[in-house]
Protein backbone atom coordinates (compact mmCIF):
# COMPACT_ATOMS: atom_id res chain seq x y z
CA UNK A 1 0.00 0.00 0.00
CA UNK A 2 1.45 3.31 -0.98
CA UNK A 3 2.08 6.29 1.86
CA UNK A 4 -0.89 8.90 1.51
CA UNK A 5 0.28 12.80 1.86
CA UNK A 6 -1.39 15.17 3.18
CA UNK A 7 -0.53 18.63 2.82
CA UNK A 8 -0.70 20.10 6.22
CA UNK A 9 -0.93 24.03 6.34
CA UNK A 10 2.09 26.12 5.55
CA UNK A 11 4.07 27.07 8.48
CA UNK A 12 6.04 30.59 9.00
CA UNK A 13 9.87 31.05 8.82
CA UNK A 14 10.50 35.15 9.27
CA UNK A 15 6.99 35.64 8.20
CA UNK A 16 7.40 34.06 5.15
CA UNK A 17 4.40 30.97 4.57
CA UNK A 18 6.74 27.70 4.01
CA UNK A 19 6.41 23.87 4.52
CA UNK A 20 6.93 22.87 8.23
CA UNK A 21 9.39 19.89 6.79
CA UNK A 22 11.95 23.16 5.70
CA UNK A 23 11.45 25.08 8.62
CA UNK A 24 13.08 22.30 10.93
CA UNK A 25 15.95 21.86 9.07
CA UNK A 26 16.38 26.21 8.42
CA UNK A 27 19.33 25.82 11.57
CA UNK A 28 20.93 23.60 9.09
CA UNK A 29 20.19 25.66 5.99
CA UNK A 30 20.95 29.11 7.32
CA UNK A 31 24.52 27.87 8.55
CA UNK A 32 25.21 26.83 4.66
CA UNK A 33 28.72 26.97 3.53
CA UNK A 34 29.13 27.97 -0.04
CA UNK A 35 31.86 27.49 -1.34
CA UNK A 36 33.36 30.33 -4.05
CA UNK A 37 32.93 28.12 -7.30
CA UNK A 38 29.11 27.34 -6.61
CA UNK A 39 26.32 28.65 -9.13
CA UNK A 40 22.84 29.51 -7.07
CA UNK A 41 19.70 28.56 -9.40
CA UNK A 42 17.18 31.49 -7.85
CA UNK A 43 13.63 31.52 -8.43
CA UNK A 44 10.13 31.78 -6.98
CA UNK A 45 8.54 28.85 -7.89
CA UNK A 46 7.14 28.05 -10.90
CA UNK A 47 10.02 30.28 -12.49
CA UNK A 48 11.68 27.92 -14.82
CA UNK A 49 13.78 26.91 -12.02
CA UNK A 50 14.30 23.22 -14.03
CA UNK A 51 14.64 24.73 -17.13
CA UNK A 52 17.75 26.66 -16.12
CA UNK A 53 18.96 24.00 -13.91
CA UNK A 54 19.24 21.42 -16.80
CA UNK A 55 20.59 24.26 -19.18
CA UNK A 56 23.43 24.58 -16.51
CA UNK A 57 24.01 21.40 -15.86
CA UNK A 58 24.34 20.61 -19.60
CA UNK A 59 26.47 23.52 -19.86
CA UNK A 60 28.71 22.38 -16.68
CA UNK A 61 28.82 18.65 -18.55
CA UNK A 62 30.25 20.37 -22.11
CA UNK A 63 27.13 19.52 -23.46
CA UNK A 64 27.01 15.71 -23.16
CA UNK A 65 23.39 14.11 -23.11
CA UNK A 66 24.64 11.40 -21.14
CA UNK A 67 26.15 12.92 -18.67
CA UNK A 68 23.08 15.09 -18.14
CA UNK A 69 21.02 11.59 -17.65
CA UNK A 70 23.36 10.51 -14.80
CA UNK A 71 20.97 11.45 -11.89
CA UNK A 72 17.65 12.72 -11.28
CA UNK A 73 17.35 16.68 -12.11
CA UNK A 74 16.53 17.00 -8.49
CA UNK A 75 19.73 15.09 -7.36
CA UNK A 76 22.33 16.59 -10.20
CA UNK A 77 21.34 20.17 -8.92
CA UNK A 78 20.60 20.10 -5.22
CA UNK A 79 17.37 22.18 -3.85
CA UNK A 80 19.69 24.04 -0.72
CA UNK A 81 16.25 24.33 2.07
CA UNK A 82 14.80 20.76 0.69
CA UNK A 83 13.28 18.56 3.35
CA UNK A 84 10.69 15.37 3.75
CA UNK A 85 10.74 12.71 5.93
CA UNK A 86 12.79 9.76 4.90
CA UNK A 87 14.59 11.96 2.17
CA UNK A 88 18.07 13.72 2.43
CA UNK A 89 17.96 17.00 3.14
CA UNK A 90 19.12 19.83 0.21
CA UNK A 91 22.18 20.28 2.51
CA UNK A 92 23.07 16.52 2.80
CA UNK A 93 22.84 16.15 -1.08
CA UNK A 94 24.85 19.25 -1.30
CA UNK A 95 27.60 17.93 1.14
CA UNK A 96 28.05 14.91 -1.01
CA UNK A 97 27.97 16.77 -4.27
CA UNK A 98 31.05 17.12 -6.43
CA UNK A 99 32.53 21.05 -7.48
CA UNK A 100 31.97 22.95 -9.02
CA UNK A 101 28.24 22.82 -7.45
CA UNK A 102 24.86 24.08 -9.48
CA UNK A 103 22.44 24.68 -6.18
CA UNK A 104 18.17 26.12 -6.26
CA UNK A 105 16.50 27.93 -4.11
CA UNK A 106 13.47 29.42 -3.80
CA UNK A 107 14.32 31.45 -1.13
CA UNK A 108 13.34 35.95 -0.82
CA UNK A 109 16.51 37.59 -1.32
CA UNK A 110 16.20 38.65 2.27
CA UNK A 111 16.59 34.90 3.68
CA UNK A 112 19.47 33.81 1.56
CA UNK A 113 22.41 32.22 3.79
CA UNK A 114 25.22 34.62 4.70
CA UNK A 115 27.76 32.57 3.17
CA UNK A 116 26.74 33.14 -0.72
CA UNK A 117 27.62 36.73 -0.28
CA UNK A 118 30.40 35.92 1.85
CA UNK A 119 32.17 33.71 -0.66
CA UNK A 120 30.78 36.03 -3.88
CA UNK A 121 29.22 33.43 -5.32
CA UNK A 122 27.58 33.59 -8.94
CA UNK A 123 23.45 33.83 -9.15
CA UNK A 124 21.46 33.24 -11.82
CA UNK A 125 17.54 34.43 -10.82
CA UNK A 126 14.54 33.60 -13.61
CA UNK A 127 11.72 35.51 -13.25
CA UNK A 128 7.97 34.71 -14.75
CA UNK A 129 5.41 36.92 -15.61
CA UNK A 130 2.96 36.37 -12.12
CA UNK A 131 -0.50 35.54 -14.53
CA UNK A 132 1.32 32.28 -15.23
CA UNK A 133 2.97 31.83 -12.14
CA UNK A 134 0.29 31.68 -10.32
CA UNK A 135 -1.88 29.16 -13.05
CA UNK A 136 1.06 26.61 -12.70
CA UNK A 137 1.49 26.93 -9.12
CA UNK A 138 -2.58 25.98 -8.83
CA UNK A 139 -1.66 23.28 -11.23
CA UNK A 140 0.96 22.13 -9.04
CA UNK A 141 -0.62 22.64 -5.40
CA UNK A 142 -2.97 19.63 -6.55
CA UNK A 143 -0.42 17.38 -8.23
CA UNK A 144 2.46 18.08 -5.36
CA UNK A 145 0.99 16.55 -2.37
CA UNK A 146 2.95 18.38 -0.10
CA UNK A 147 1.07 21.57 -0.20
CA UNK A 148 -2.11 22.37 0.88
CA UNK A 149 -5.33 22.60 -0.52
CA UNK A 150 -5.36 25.37 -3.33
CA UNK A 151 -9.26 25.51 -3.55
CA UNK A 152 -10.90 26.74 -6.48
CA UNK A 153 -8.53 29.01 -9.07
CA UNK A 154 -10.71 32.18 -7.88
CA UNK A 155 -9.70 31.31 -3.78
CA UNK A 156 -6.22 30.19 -4.83
CA UNK A 157 -5.49 33.57 -6.71
CA UNK A 158 -6.74 35.52 -4.08
CA UNK A 159 -4.24 33.62 -1.62
CA UNK A 160 -1.34 34.74 -3.95
CA UNK A 161 -1.89 37.69 -4.15
CA UNK A 162 -2.29 37.91 -0.76
CA UNK A 163 0.95 36.52 -0.27
CA UNK A 164 0.20 33.56 1.50
CA UNK A 165 1.36 30.65 -0.69
CA UNK A 166 4.37 28.62 -0.09
CA UNK A 167 7.79 31.14 -0.34
CA UNK A 168 5.54 34.55 -0.14
CA UNK A 169 4.64 37.10 -2.09
CA UNK A 170 5.80 36.74 -5.93
CA UNK A 171 6.20 41.27 -5.54
CA UNK A 172 8.28 40.73 -3.17
CA UNK A 173 10.58 37.95 -4.34
CA UNK A 174 11.09 39.22 -7.84
CA UNK A 175 11.36 42.66 -6.70
CA UNK A 176 14.11 41.72 -3.68
CA UNK A 177 16.40 39.65 -6.22
CA UNK A 178 16.13 42.55 -8.76
CA UNK A 179 17.56 44.70 -6.21
CA UNK A 180 20.23 42.57 -5.19
CA UNK A 181 21.65 43.17 -8.70
CA UNK A 182 23.33 46.38 -8.04
CA UNK A 183 25.67 44.94 -5.06
CA UNK A 184 26.45 41.08 -6.42
CA UNK A 185 27.36 39.31 -9.45
CA UNK A 186 23.93 38.23 -10.43
CA UNK A 187 22.34 37.33 -13.84
CA UNK A 188 18.64 38.43 -14.05
CA UNK A 189 16.71 35.81 -16.70
CA UNK A 190 12.91 36.19 -17.60
CA UNK A 191 11.11 32.92 -18.89
CA UNK A 192 9.59 34.99 -21.36
CA UNK A 193 13.28 35.66 -22.83
CA UNK A 194 13.77 32.43 -22.86
CA UNK A 195 11.03 30.91 -24.60
CA UNK A 196 11.41 33.65 -27.23
CA UNK A 197 14.12 33.88 -28.08
CA UNK A 198 16.80 30.88 -26.37
CA UNK A 199 20.10 31.22 -28.47
CA UNK A 200 20.31 34.93 -27.33
CA UNK A 201 19.55 33.99 -23.11
CA UNK A 202 22.34 30.90 -23.36
CA UNK A 203 25.12 33.72 -24.82
CA UNK A 204 23.75 35.57 -21.78
CA UNK A 205 24.25 32.84 -19.43
CA UNK A 206 28.07 31.76 -21.15
CA UNK A 207 28.99 35.09 -20.95
CA UNK A 208 28.05 35.74 -17.38
CA UNK A 209 29.64 32.05 -16.50
CA UNK A 210 32.74 33.11 -18.37
CA UNK A 211 32.63 30.28 -20.83
CA UNK A 212 32.81 29.87 -24.98
CA UNK A 213 31.32 27.26 -27.04
CA UNK A 214 30.90 25.96 -30.31
CA UNK A 215 27.27 27.25 -32.02
CA UNK A 216 26.47 23.20 -32.97
CA UNK A 217 26.82 22.52 -28.70
CA UNK A 218 24.70 25.65 -28.35
CA UNK A 219 22.18 24.05 -31.08
CA UNK A 220 22.80 20.62 -29.27
CA UNK A 221 21.81 22.66 -25.62
CA UNK A 222 19.10 23.69 -26.76
CA UNK A 223 17.51 20.84 -28.24
CA UNK A 224 18.00 19.07 -25.12
CA UNK A 225 16.56 21.81 -23.27
CA UNK A 226 13.32 21.94 -25.21
CA UNK A 227 10.19 21.40 -23.65
CA UNK A 228 9.53 18.03 -25.91
CA UNK A 229 12.37 17.23 -25.09
CA UNK A 230 12.66 17.63 -21.08
CA UNK A 231 9.21 16.68 -20.68
CA UNK A 232 10.00 12.71 -22.31
CA UNK A 233 13.26 13.00 -20.17
CA UNK A 234 13.17 10.69 -17.24
CA UNK A 235 16.78 12.74 -15.59
CA UNK A 236 14.27 16.23 -16.20
CA UNK A 237 10.39 15.35 -15.85
CA UNK A 238 10.47 14.33 -11.93
CA UNK A 239 8.58 11.01 -13.38
CA UNK A 240 11.21 9.68 -10.67
CA UNK A 241 9.22 11.13 -8.07
CA UNK A 242 6.33 8.63 -6.10
CA UNK A 243 3.12 9.35 -6.59
CA UNK A 244 2.64 10.16 -3.03
CA UNK A 245 4.43 13.17 -3.34
CA UNK A 246 3.57 13.80 -6.81
CA UNK A 247 0.74 12.83 -8.96
CA UNK A 248 1.30 13.54 -12.45
CA UNK A 249 -2.02 12.04 -13.91
CA UNK A 250 -3.25 15.25 -12.12
CA UNK A 251 -1.18 16.94 -13.97
CA UNK A 252 2.18 16.16 -15.12
CA UNK A 253 5.36 18.49 -13.90
CA UNK A 254 5.90 19.60 -17.21
CA UNK A 255 2.31 20.56 -17.79
CA UNK A 256 2.42 23.35 -20.77
CA UNK A 257 5.56 25.08 -20.81
CA UNK A 258 3.81 28.52 -22.74
CA UNK A 259 3.66 32.18 -22.35
CA UNK A 260 -0.09 33.26 -21.45
CA UNK A 261 -1.49 29.92 -20.28
CA UNK A 262 -3.55 32.24 -17.99
CA UNK A 263 -5.82 33.16 -21.04
CA UNK A 264 -7.31 29.83 -20.76
CA UNK A 265 -7.53 30.37 -16.90
CA UNK A 266 -8.45 33.89 -15.73
CA UNK A 267 -11.69 35.21 -16.27
CA UNK A 268 -12.02 38.64 -17.38
CA UNK A 269 -13.62 39.87 -14.25
CA UNK A 270 -10.24 38.37 -12.46
CA UNK A 271 -7.99 40.08 -15.14
CA UNK A 272 -8.98 43.27 -14.17
CA UNK A 273 -8.55 42.89 -10.45
CA UNK A 274 -5.24 40.96 -10.73
CA UNK A 275 -4.10 43.89 -13.15
CA UNK A 276 -4.76 46.02 -10.78
CA UNK A 277 -3.38 44.66 -7.69
CA UNK A 278 -0.41 44.02 -10.01
CA UNK A 279 0.14 48.01 -11.08
CA UNK A 280 -0.13 48.60 -7.10
CA UNK A 281 2.30 46.39 -6.17
CA UNK A 282 4.92 47.11 -9.01
CA UNK A 283 4.44 51.19 -8.60
CA UNK A 284 7.66 52.40 -9.04
CA UNK A 285 9.98 49.51 -10.45
CA UNK A 286 11.69 49.36 -13.34
CA UNK A 287 10.98 45.49 -13.55
CA UNK A 288 9.07 44.76 -16.46
CA UNK A 289 6.92 41.45 -17.58
CA UNK A 290 5.71 39.96 -20.59
CA UNK A 291 1.99 38.55 -20.15
CA UNK A 292 1.61 37.76 -23.45
CA UNK A 293 3.94 35.61 -26.38
S1 LIG B 1 9.41 24.37 -9.38
O1 LIG B 1 8.51 23.31 -8.83
O2 LIG B 1 9.17 25.65 -8.71
O3 LIG B 1 10.81 23.99 -9.35
O4 LIG B 1 8.94 24.53 -10.90
P1 LIG B 1 9.77 25.27 -12.05
O5 LIG B 1 10.70 24.30 -12.66
O6 LIG B 1 10.32 26.55 -11.55
O7 LIG B 1 8.63 25.66 -13.08
C1 LIG B 1 7.84 24.70 -13.74
C2 LIG B 1 7.27 25.39 -14.96
O8 LIG B 1 8.33 25.51 -15.95
C3 LIG B 1 7.91 24.86 -17.13
N1 LIG B 1 9.06 24.28 -17.85
C4 LIG B 1 9.41 24.66 -19.10
N2 LIG B 1 8.89 25.59 -19.93
C5 LIG B 1 9.47 25.72 -21.14
N3 LIG B 1 10.51 24.96 -21.57
C6 LIG B 1 11.06 24.03 -20.77
N4 LIG B 1 12.08 23.29 -21.19
C7 LIG B 1 10.51 23.84 -19.47
N5 LIG B 1 10.79 23.03 -18.42
C8 LIG B 1 9.89 23.31 -17.45
C9 LIG B 1 6.96 23.77 -16.63
O9 LIG B 1 6.20 23.23 -17.68
C10 LIG B 1 6.15 24.57 -15.61
O10 LIG B 1 5.28 25.52 -16.22
P2 LIG B 1 3.75 25.24 -16.64
O11 LIG B 1 3.21 26.56 -17.07
O12 LIG B 1 3.06 24.68 -15.45
O13 LIG B 1 3.82 24.27 -17.79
Amino acid sequence: MGVEVVGEELGSLHGIPLFKTFIEVWPQVEAFQAQPDDLLVSTYPKSGTTWLSEILDIIYQDGSVEKCQRDAIYNRVPFLEYKEPGMPSGVELLEKTPSPRLVTTHLPVQLLPKSFCDKNCKVIYMARNPKDVVVSYYYFYQMAKTHPDPGTLAEFLETFMAGKVAYGSWYEHVQGWWEKKQEKQLLYLFYEDMKKDPWQEVQKILRFLGKEMAEEMVERILHHTSFQEMKKNPSANYNSVPTALMDHSISPFLRKGIIGDWKNHFTVAQNERFNQHYQKHMMGSDLHFQMEA
